[in-house]
């Protein structure tokens, strides 16, 4: 008990939250905690942490940029504010190792956190354009990737060394991805990579690389272990010990995904109407089109409600009000987006070696009084 209260506190997190390990912190919110509101207030938002966090001085820091650009030039944090114009995007973040905790039951995964749905959650980010900076920076046309450099070394990463990622260009100058300095309308806070983080609406979170200070154009995605090696998701026989740069396929746009906030895990919940509640989410340039409901295995469903689109980076929250049969049910959802995929239904089916991208059906199980 004394870690996880002692990480909450540190990071100014809710004292509930699920503290997967502490050094670095790592931890999600309840799933009762993401229920109902677009926005996650700061002190419940998520944080994967791959390395000790750095505290870092606003007024010292500085963002170089290199490679092929018409010069290498750094910038202040006082330029960026003054240079250009300030934009906010409302963006869901989503861990690849979000929902985890169900692959690890068709399989362990050792070395990785059994994560649950709480990998997930929304901010208003304020900032500036990459893409406006980039401009001033004068991008040479034959850059392909755009590669962020952070300080926080790593010591799960082989060999260790510090936290680093690549987008595409064309998704860097997305008017959607930002270099942000607020969260919420707060400064960013030192566990979420203040001064500045990247902020990739639409991608794994891996990608929104935190205490970013230096960012470099060049022709090939970024060498480093977190793009190169970890997060790619390699066949279920391969061997994660072995695998090497390339091996498997990078990830880059969230996959549809759902899960049911409400009511949590394991409840004994009294007969009579019940409503069921959670987000849904769709990364790329897709959007969430239906949610379904079922209680009998799939067989039958219903649709939830769900909640306009309050911006085309953030997930949406739905409901059901379902009348349970008494006893032992399992609540499934299952999300479609508007390329008109669905959330396959069976975690085995995904099952990966590092534990990636489970977007398999979200189920519940509760106990209903006869
Ligand atoms: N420098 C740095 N950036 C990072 C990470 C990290 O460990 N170091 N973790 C990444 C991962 S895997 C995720 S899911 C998000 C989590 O962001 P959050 O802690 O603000 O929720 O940050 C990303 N950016
Ligand atoms: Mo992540």
């Amino acid at each position: 008990m004394g870690a996880r209260t002692e990480g909450a506190l540190v990071w100014d997190k809710r004292d509930d939250m699920v503290v997967h390990e502490s050094e670095p912190y790592n931890a999600e919110p309840p799933r009762g905690a993401l229920a109902d509101q677009v926005l996650t207030a700061t002190d419940t938002f998520y944080s994967r942490n791959h390395g000790p966090i750095p505290r870092l001085e606003p007024t010292s820091w500085r963002l170089r940029f290199d490679g092929m650009v018409d010069g290498a030039r750094d910038f202040s944090l006082d330029q960026l504010r003054t240079e250009f114009a300030a934009h906010t995007v409302l963006a869901t973040l989503q861990c690849a190792g979000n929902r985890r905790a169900g692959l690890i039951e068709v399989r362990d995964i050792p070395g990785e956190d059994p994560w649950g749905p709480g990998a997930t959650s929304t901010a208003q980010w304020s900032g500036v354009r990459l893409s406006d900076v980039l401009a001033a920076a004068g991008l040479s046309p034959g850059a392909a990737h755009i590669a962020f450099d952070a300080p926080d070394v790593s010591q799960l990463a082989d060999p260790p060394q510090s936290y680093g990622a690549s987008i595409p260009v064309h998704k860097a100058l997305g008017a959607e991805t930002l270099l942000a300095w607020a969260m919420n309308d707060q400064p960013l806070p030192a566990v979420h990579g203040a001064p500045v983080r990247v902020v990739v609406p639409g991608h794994i979170g891996a990608r929104s690389v935190k205490w970013v200070q230096r960012i470099t154009a060049q022709r090939q995605p970024s060498d480093n272990y977190f793009q190169a090696t970890a997060y790619r998701l390699l066949p279920a026989e391969a061997d994660p010990s072995q695998a090497g740069p390339g091996d498997g396929l990078s990830l880059g746009a969230v996959a549809v995904n759902s899960d049911i906030l409400r009511p949590d895990d394991g409840a004994s919940l009294p007969a009579g109407p019940t409503e069921v509640a959670g987000y849904a989410f769709a990364g790329g340039d897709r959007g969430v089109a239906r949610v379904d409901v079922s209680v009998d295995g799939g067989r039958t469903w219903r649709q939830a409600e769900l909640d306009d689109q309050r911006s085309p980076w953030a997930w949406q929250h739905w409901r059901c009000t379902l009348t349970l049969p008494g006893g032992e049910v399992e609540i499934i959802a299952r999300a479609w987006d508007t390329s008109a995929a669905a959330q396959p239904e069976s975690p085995a089916q995904l099952w990966n070696p590092k534990g990636y991208v489970n977007n398999s059906w979200a189920r519940v199980h509760v106990t209903v009084d006869r």
